[in-house]
């Protein structure tokens, strides 16, 4: 293999390899064609991603409830007009969506919605599952699987077949932050449960769990948790995270995915897109990588102010792995920062990327963005130790670019502690 000694080459090894990598991705909301409609496809479900209605909301003094009662070609139209012709479409929303045009080879200049809803017409879901993952070099992605969604749960227990291109994450949001409501649901599907969180009802969260993990078989079990989140404390939460979820994590070798820091519908009106970010609590995250050293934590924390302390934790826990550039984090000058900042602290050992695609497309736009970053920052790293005399070989350039894009995540589902 080819030893790096100057930075020309350098650069042309670290792009060529990243450009390359098959990616993992550890977290979207995406589905198998199993899941029909819930699975969001095409140029429509493109434009009116939470994210771009929240920046038309901006523009508009319409009332939400106005918005809601247009149909998704009526709302696409809006969002079209408001944030690509009437201003200029900068922000990473609405770059992302010029980004898939482009690399599905359409006419952005032409700024022609028609023309590119043409481009979907007659295509299958299928074929366009294999087209964006061929293009977006995306390998393998784990989905947000949640029992509670009727939607969705109909199918896990009627039809479910699967591609094994997409992965399952038992997503556990009301068991945790609802419990007082939801406890009758599992109540209604057979599980011995009263809200009194008792050794009986305890047993029976398990066992819910269980069954869930036997019929997903799920990479990881997954929360998104408030900026409150603590463990441990007088609430439902914390006794069920560490008489249930923390138990089974370790019985059945499956890391818990904790994403802190959502604020949920501080602005209802906007409905998905109504959700902030607040500074969540590291200690938490200390106290339950400390306590439990043979569970498998991963980690990702939705504030910017966060990411620092999240990295030195890592540091200190090996049981614990850092994920992705979250929600409102996945933007190229954060992006940039908490790359630099992982790479500094953490070395190689940090998965850097998500992309939280909630539209298939996204996985092109999402995964380009991150790819040009994370490969900027990844060379001046290996720059500034070839700068001492190291000499760099290029296979471990791609051992290291594999590792980051995917490896990491295997190696550490596989981990025992
Ligand atoms: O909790 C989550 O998985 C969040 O990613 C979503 O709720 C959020 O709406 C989103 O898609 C952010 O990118
Ligand atoms: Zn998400």
């Amino acid at each position: 293999m080819k030893v790096i000694r100057n930075a020309y080459d350098l650069r042309k090894a670290v792009d060529r390899f990243v450009d390359q990598a098959k990616i993992t991705d550890v977290h979207t909301h995406l589905f198998t064609p199993d899941f029909g409609d819930l699975l969001l496809w095409g140029i429509d479900e493109l434009i009116t991603y939470h994210y771009l209605i929240a920046e038309t909301m901006r523009w508009l003094d319409m009332p939400y409830e106005k918005f809601w009662s247009l149909s998704k070609t009526e709302q696409a139209d809006l969002i079209w007009d408001t944030l690509f012709i009437k201003n200029s479409p900068y922000s990473e929303a609405c770059r992302g969506v010029l980004t898939v045009l482009e690399k599905l080879g359409l006419d952005v200049a032409g700024r022609d919605l028609a023309s590119y809803r043409n481009f979907f017409r007659g295509m299958t879901i299928r074929e366009y599952i294999d087209m964006v993952l061929e293009i977006s070099k995306v390998e393998t992605l784990v989905m947000t699987n949640d029992p509670f969604e009727d939607a969705e749960r109909s199918v896990w227990l009627t039809s479910y077949k699967g591609d094994p291109r997409f992965k399952a994450a038992l997503r556990i949001d009301p068991l945790l932050n609802d419990w007082s409501n939801k406890y009758s649901r599992l109540k209604e599907w057979g599980y011995d449960v009263e809200e009194k969180l008792n050794g009986k009802t305890l047993s029976e969260i398990r066992r819910f769990l269980n069954d869930w993990i036997d019929r997903m078989e799920p990479v990881y079990m997954a929360a998104s948790l408030p900026p409150t989140f603590k463990v441990p404390e007088e609430s439902a939460r914390s006794i069920i995270v560490e008489e249930c979820i923390i138990p089974v994590s370790r019985e059945r070798d499956i890391p818990f995915a904790m994403m802190i820091g959502v604020k949920k519908l501080v602005n209802p009106g906007l409905k998905l897109a109504g959700d902030s970010v607040g500074k969540s609590d590291i200690n938490t995250v200390e106290y339950l990588c400390s306590k439990y050293p043979h569970n498998k934590f991963l980690v990702t924390m939705l504030a910017r102010e966060n990411q620092h302390e999240l990295c030195v934790a890592a540091r200190k826990f090996r049981n614990l792995l850092v994920f992705g550039c979250w929600w409102f984090l996945n933007n190229p000058s954060l992006v940039e920062e908490m790359t630099r900042m992982r790479f500094e602290l953490l070395g190689v050992s940090v998965i850097p990327q998500h992309s939280d695609a909630r539209v298939l497309d996204q996985l092109i736009y999402k995964w380009e963005h991150s790819r040009r970053i994370i490969a900027r920052v990844l060379y001046e790293k290996y720059r500034d130790i070839l700068d001492t005399g190291w000499v760099i070989r290029e296979d471990e350039i791609r051992r290291d670019v594999d590792k980051l894009f995917g490896g990491n995540f295997w190696s550490f589902l596989k981990m025992k502690f």
